[in-house]
């Protein structure tokens, strides 16, 4: 790759933008929205970064609800050479507060109900400026985009140069910023578009938060990368994504928005008569919603497996067999082993953990260089978590996790984070936090406490606790108090008894 030419992951896109700029990039809710006008906002967006002093390398922390103008925002990001870093919008204050501490931004974009609230709590953190944006695209960021001129400038980037930031909890309980750079983002983009046969006429209905690899990577970077018009829906609500699928040929989702579609009476052979892809991931999908979904619209989704620090790692083939239960093959460009506790890689058929090397993957946890290391073999592999088999042809199952980890819904929850702030309550003992079988999230966060001897605290008094404290989608689904913990010999808590005693709750 030629040095002098610029990397940045934006240009990429230019270079793919339609012959005809005024096609339609978004239609959503509001209207629509042509490359022309990405060109053009994304420009003035640009300008705001550049007016608020945010120079290249500097963090942009962003909590704002999905919107068209919150993607061109992340496409600002990368003209400016901004350090994009997406916060789910569930985070209580109390959650990004240790992210504002971490990142130290230049700039912070948030809710406008919240610019008080952040104001306040962050404007002794050094420079940090706050802006607004709504869902609708309103907000101190927009009104001061209006009085700007675009900036056509997309800034020099190497392929090392970094484009976001995007946050993983650990088994520690602390999140650590996986740094991704314009070269990891671009790679994984262009594999991807490649290896799922985008077509020229491909249409893409968009329902997942962008704060993630998942809805803000890989979804919305193949369809810039194909010029294709995305169907934007701010969030997934079954009945409407049944109303928008025959207009559309490519979906992604995590499993959850199958299992619901599948149980929405309107969803039938008709609905699908245009799709040419079906993709799931983010969490495993079941034989059974494989099964279902084949049986009733005669589509074989296509599961595949990824992760934030690596973005997208294996696939089913697109033309080749889509089987239930596997995530395919290492993609183009990644090279994935089986291995031992200590990085040696095990014999085809059998379990080990799963580590990879490739171009996606990252460029190590924001100031935290032990940890990184942790995470790295020697060699240059870097270790997933995550169990797996590989048979003789490369084609590759994920088994279960090494790492302490809830899925719930296609987002991450880290059983030690949730343990920490219960055992905080000064009425209790000890607490294991687990992920159980859920119908619908496919796991469901479930707390085992103990209380102190004597005392009556019940489920509400740990919930309202919670509440101010975590993310709802990490709030346990069910809190139960028991006498004790299952220990094994060592005295360290048996989290499968508990997984299994529990196993049935949500049937
Ligand atoms: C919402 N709730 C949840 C979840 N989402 N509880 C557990 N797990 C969840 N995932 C709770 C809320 O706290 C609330 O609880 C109630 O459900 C209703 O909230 P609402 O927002 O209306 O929920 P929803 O719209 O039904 O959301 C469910 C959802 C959403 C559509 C499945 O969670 C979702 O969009 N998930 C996608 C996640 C994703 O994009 N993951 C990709 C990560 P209460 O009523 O008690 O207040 S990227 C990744 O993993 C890697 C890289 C990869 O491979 O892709
Ligand atoms: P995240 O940290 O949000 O990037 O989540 C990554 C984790 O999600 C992986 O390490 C896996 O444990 C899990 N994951 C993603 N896709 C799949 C899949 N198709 N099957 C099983 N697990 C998956």
């Amino acid at each position: 790759m030629n040095k002098s030419t610029n990397q940045n992951l934006y240009r990429l896109f230019q270079s793919r933008f339609p012959k005809d700029i005024d096609n339609i990039f978004l239609e959503h809710a509001r209207g629509t929205l042509s490359f022309a006008d990405l060109e053009l906002t994304s420009g003035r967006y640009a300008a705001v970064l550049k007016s608020s002093g945010v120079t290249k390398g500097d963090r942009v922390v962003v909590q704002v609800s999905k919107s068209p103008e919150a993607v061109l925002l992340y496409l600002a990001c990368l003209r400016v050479g901004a350090v994009y870093i997406p916060l789910n919008t569930a985070y209580t204050l109390a959650e990004v507060s240790y992210f504002i501490d971490d990142a130290k931004p230049r700039l912070i974009v948030c809710k406008p109900a919240m610019q008080e609230q952040f104001s306040s709590a962050f404007a002794s953190r050094g420079a940090a400026v706050v802006l607004t944006m709504a869902g609708d695209g309103t907000g101190s960021f927009s009104d001061r985009a209006l009085t700007l001129e675009a900036d056509p400038a997309v800034i020099h980037s190497a392929e090392n140069d970094l484009a976001a930031i995007l946050y993983t909890s650990g088994t520690t309980g602390r999140s650590k910023g996986a740094m991704l750079t314009h070269g990891n983002l671009s790679s994984n983009a262009l594999v991807l578009h490649e290896y799922w046969g985008w077509e020229p006429d491909d249409v893409l209905l968009h329902a997942l938060p962008i704060f993630h690899v998942h809805g803000l990577f890989v979804a919305l970077h193949c369809a810039l990368l194909n010029a294709s018009k995305v169907v934007f829906h701010t969030k997934f609500e079954a009945d409407q994504i049944v109303k928008a699928l025959p207009h559309v040929t490519v979906f992604m989702g995590v499993p959850t928005f199958y299992t619901r579609l599948l149980e929405t009476p309107e969803f039938d052979l008709q609905t699908c008569q245009n799709i040419r892809l079906f993709i799931s991931g983010s969490a495993p999908l079941l034989t059974e919603s494989f099964t279902a979904f084949e049986n009733l619209t005669g589509h074989k989704i296509l599961e595949r497996y990824g992760m934030t620090e690596a973005g997208m790692i294996t696939s089913n083939p697109y033309e080749g067999e889509r089987i239930a239960g596997s995530v395919g093959f290492a993609l183009p460009g990644v090279t994935a082993r089986v291995a031992d506790q200590n990085g040696a890689e095990r014999p085809h058929g059998e379990v080990g953990i799963l580590e990879i090397t490739g171009a996606n993957v990252f460029a190590g946890y924001w100031q935290m260089p032990e940890k990184t290391a942790e995470e790295f073999r020697a060699d240059g592999y870097f270790i997933t978590g995550d169990m797996a088999v590989m048979d003789e042809t490369g084609r590759i199952e994920i088994v279960g996790r090494a790492k302490d980890l809830v899925i719930s819904g296609g987002f991450n929850v880290y059983p030690k984070e949730v343990e920490t702030i219960i055992d905080e309550i000064p009425e209790v003992t000890e607490s294991a936090v687990i992920g159980v079988p859920h119908p619908d999230f496919g796991e469901a966060v479930t707390a085992v406490i103990v209380a102190n001897e004597g005392n009556t605290l019940g489920a509400d008094n740990v919930r309202a606790y919670l509440e101010r404290k975590l993310a709802n989608f990490k709030q346990p689904k069910r809190i139960i108090i028991v006498s004790k913990l299952p220990r094994n010999a060592m005295g360290k808590v048996q989290k499968k008894a508990l997984r299994e005693q529990y196993a049935g709750i949500f049937s």
